[in-house]
């Protein structure tokens, strides 16, 4: 079953209100012919959601986060909730990227609470998993990934409110890449881990590769079976660079 794809744009710590003139060329380019064919969406910074929401509007990008607290509210300085995301107009938030798993030290047991108050305030969880470089060295990494996925995400987890990044740590903002053939090997081996834990209905999850993907690998990429979109980093920050791999479909 082909799954409609979706390229989503992780901004990360980068850009100021300025940045949304990007998100106005890619709403541009979007509707003059790729929106009967992909599913665009951008995670700019938490300042920006708000108004990367209604600059979207009509434009049918959708506007993601790029964590949240569990909670849905309380003592928790500096944090922002599911809930709060979602009354920015925001649709979805990213959970575990491995950026957060490294420097703010978060466990599976932390990316799954926060997975799910994404489903509890009715946002989809991309939720992200992938093996280090000494993992993969060590012929480990459908394995790590395996456990990731098993303690990552939630119960009540569908088609509706879950998608999943595979992004090995060791390729992102790297310009490396697996091979397609690894990629192959690591979505096949998370679809049967989502089907065995969740039913036949896991066969409708879209599984994204990140990690260094841009206008030159993308059509490989995306071309690669089990492989329902892409996470993409740096090349998401331009609108050119971000249309070009959505095209690669
Ligand atoms: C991986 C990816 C986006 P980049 O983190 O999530 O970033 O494409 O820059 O490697």
């Amino acid at each position: 079953m082909a799954l409609r794809p979706l390229v989503a744009g992780n901004w990360k710590m980068n850009g100021t209100k300025l940045a949304l003139k990007e998100l106005a060329g890619m709403a541009e380019g979007y509707d003059a012919g790729l929106r009967g064919k992909v599913e665009l969406m951008i995670c700019p910074p938490a300042t920006m959601l708000y108004l990367a929401a209604a600059a979207a509007l009509g434009s049918r990008i959708a506007i993601g986060a790029q964590d949240c607290h569990a909670a849905a509210s309380g003592a928790y300085t500096g944090d922002l909730s599911a809930e709060m995301i979602a009354d920015c107009g925001a649709t979805a938030v990213i959970v575990g990227h491995s950026e957060r798993r490294q420097y703010h030290r978060e466990t599976d047991a932390d990316v799954c609470a926060k997975a799910e108050g994404a489903l509890r305030a009715g946002l989809t969880a991309i939720v992200c998993v992938g093996e280090t470089r000494a993992e993969r060295e060590a012929g480990k990494a459908l394995a790590v990934v395996g456990r990731q996925l098993a303690r990552s995400v939630p119960e009540g987890a569908n088609p509706d409110n879950l998608v999943v990044a595979y992004e090995p740590v060791w390729a992102i903002g790297t310009g490396l890449t697996p091979t397609a053939a690894d990629v192959a090997e690591m979505h096949a081996h998370m679809r049967r881990k989502l089907v065995s834990r969740l039913g036949k209905q896991a066969a409708g999850i879209r599984l994204l590769y990140g990690g260094s993907v841009k206008p030159s690998n993308a059509a490989e990429l995306m071309g690669t079976a089990n492989v329902d979109g892409a996470l993409v980093g740096g090349a998401s920050l331009k609108a050119a660079d971000f249309l070009a791999i959505a095209a690669a479909y």
